[in-house]
């Protein structure tokens, strides 16, 4: 597969996450269902029409954990090409806490984990590459080329 010209590239669908840090521990969840079932990720899924990108991550956060992030602030941005054609946008996002209490629901099973315990070997590939720049408040940018979850390249940078 070729990587694409990324300053033309148009993605098939636009999707956001959102991971919670607080008190060096960070919000996790293991995924049931859709893109990535079985993978541990933070929250998150797909844009819904007529909704912002941070109105998405409180949404899909409080869906899948039934607890709603506060202070959801920007992160970096990750492009993602895949062999079969399909183009993701994912808007990531950081917040402070979570209101109310976290649950298991048919989405996810949500725990916290210590920042130097963060199971990168579960997660997708990508991830061990920008989380630690999303941790250190570094905004990103990140290139990404995947066959199914395989990852095939990988090129990160300072967003502008
Ligand atoms: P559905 O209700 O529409 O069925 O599902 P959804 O919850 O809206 O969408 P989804 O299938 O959960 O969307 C995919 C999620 O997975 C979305 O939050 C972005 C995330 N994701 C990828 N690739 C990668 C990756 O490489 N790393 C990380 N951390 N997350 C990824 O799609």
């Amino acid at each position: 597969m070729k990587e694409p010209d990324w300053a033309a590239w148009k993605p098939t669908e636009r999707a956001v996450l959102c991971f919670v840090v607080n008190d060096g521990r960070v919000l996790l969840i293991r995924k049931k269902r859709g893109l990535g079932a079985g993978k541990i990720n933070g929250p998150g899924g797909r844009i819904e029409p007529g909704e912002s990108a941070r109105e998405a991550a409180r949404r899909e956060t409080r869906e899948e954990i039934g607890a709603t992030p506060t202070e959801v602030s920007p992160a970096g941005e990750l492009l993602f090409q895949f062999a079969d054609g399909y183009a993701l946008h994912c808007e990531v996002f950081t917040a402070r806490d979570i209101e109310g209490k976290m649950i298991e629901t048919e989405e996810a099973a949500p725990f916290w984990t210590e920042i130097s315990a963060i199971p990168y070997g579960e997660m997708w590939a990508d991830d061990a590459h920008w989380i630690p720049w999303m941790l250190a408040g570094r905004p990103f940018r990140g290139f990404f080329c995947f066959d199914g979850d395989r990852m095939l390249s990988c090129r990160l940078r300072p967003r502008d």
